[in-house]
């Protein structure tokens, strides 16, 4: 297993849409000293060359702090920048080509919007997916929703974890009790927050909460 799904918990994403008078090493420090257990590195728009150097530059805060770094949908970035993982979607490479790119023991996310999505992932080599959007968000425009009961035959019907993502905050979090699922994925609740530590460590605490049967 390459995977501990512990790391799922706290799964943030960043946004540097959020990023104020902050630096987005400096907002990932701080999610890193609220505990969060896993970090994806998200850029839509940021020069590969630019995007490469502040990967290195994350990917060596998230080892001082055991925590696993992974890219969103640049494969040949995460290769360049040995990360321990790259997470795609449904309209990025296919899952196959993405584990023969990263090799066997890196980690592979895979987004899944549908039971057959998810069993096609799991099928084909993914170590976890991202269900969602399980509540409204304006973050990511084009983001289909999924409704509970589809997270819960989600979980169900594959034997890898599960985080769910979308328009998760403090407030609706504790909705997701009984689906399933092994943790959330945040990006606006925790970046958008202007108190990322303690809100990392908010999310901690009911993360766990959420998870209790
Ligand atoms: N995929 C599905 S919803 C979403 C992504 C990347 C956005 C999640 O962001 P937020 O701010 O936590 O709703
Ligand atoms: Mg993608």
């Amino acid at each position: 297993m390459r995977f501990d799904k512990k790391a799922l918990l706290v799964y943030a994403i960043t946004d540097r849409s959020w990023l104020g008078q902050q630096t987005l090493e400096e907002q990932v420090e701080e999610a890193l000293q609220g505990g969060t257990t896993c970090l994806q590195l998200r850029e839509k728009d940021l020069e590969e060359e630019l995007f490469l150097e502040e990967a290195i530059n994350i990917k060596a805060l998230c080892k001082e702090y055991n925590v696993p770094f992974l890219i969103n949908d640049n494969v040949e970035l995460a290769v360049s920048c040995d990360a321990d993982g790259v997470h795609v979607g449904q309209n990025d490479l296919p899952v196959e080509k993405v584990r023969e790119m990263i090799g066997p023991e890196k980690i592979l996310g895979v987004s899944a919007q549908t039971v057959a999505q998810a069993i096609d992932a799991e099928k084909k080599g993914a170590d976890y997916l991202g269900v969602g959007a399980v509540f409204a968000t304006s973050t990511k425009a084009d983001a289909d929703t999924v409704d509970r009961e589809t997270v819960k035959e989600i979980c169900k019907s594959v034997s890898i974890p599960v985080v769910a993502i979308g328009g998760i905050t403090k407030q609706n979090i504790l909705e997701l009790k009984g689906t399933g699922i092994d943790g959330v994925s945040i990006i606006s609740a925790i970046f958008g927050s202007g108190r990322i530590k303690e809100t990392c460590e908010e999310f901690v605490v009911l993360a766990k909460e959420m998870m209790e049967a």
